[in-house]
């Protein structure tokens, strides 16, 4: 009668969840160029190329309805000061929100408008952040632990990659004396 699954099971300890349909890691080669220090991103990648986040997601699938429910795991870690951080992307269909709802750990999300309209907002376990429509966004993990944090979208949302990797965002996150800090990205005065 009704499309299966209906649930899935979360598992707060390991962050990660059964059934789901996808799973796709990033690491840091995959991500070299998002990151301002590219001279220490050719450094940390002769040592080694560490896995710097995960992702889950399974969409629930109807005739008239995608919605989907994702986990993405960010590892810690930092390349030239700037923390490990999600690649970011606006929708592909710019008028689709999304849930980023954080569970474990500590971090930042980075929001950004087509008009360049930025917000950072700091998360703690229990944040739950909505995406507006048109709205870039990016998962910084600022802490020495895992983040861990859902997602809900529509799988028809679709992902453009290519505005935040040509711009990045205005601000980077950056570590000074072990604590976040925003910083203007010097990318943007180019
Ligand atoms: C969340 C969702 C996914 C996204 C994933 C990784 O789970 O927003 O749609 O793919 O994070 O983020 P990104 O695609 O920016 O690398
Ligand atoms: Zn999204």
């Amino acid at each position: 009668m009704f499309p299966l699954p209906l649930s899935l099971q979360y598992d707060f300890t390991r962050g990660s969840f059964t059934p789901f349909e996808h799973y796709s890691e990033r690491r840091l080669s995959d991500l070299a160029e998002l990151f301002h220090d590219q001279e220490a991103v050719r450094r940390a990648l002769k040592r080694d190329d560490p896995l710097v986040y995960d992702w889950r997601a399974q969409p629930f699938q109807t005739p008239e309805s995608d919605l989907t429910f994702g986990v993405t795991r960010i590892y810690p870690g930092q390349v030239g000061g700037e923390y490990f951080m999600t690649r970011g992307h606006f929708h592909l269909q710019r008028a689709l929100p999304e849930i980023y709802f954080c569970l474990q750990g500590t971090g930042m999300l980075l929001l950004e408008s087509e008009a360049g309209a930025f917000q950072a907002v700091t998360w703690t376990p229990g944040t739950v952040s909505h995406i507006p429509p048109h709205t870039a966004h990016r998962a910084v993990n600022t802490g020495d632990t895992i983040l861990v944090f859902a997602a809900v979208y529509q799988q028809s949302a679709g992902h453009d990659y290519k505005t935040v990797a040509q711009r990045g965002f205005a601000q980077l996150v950056v570590a000074r004396e072990g604590k976040p800090v925003l910083v203007a990205n010097p990318r943007r005065g180019e």
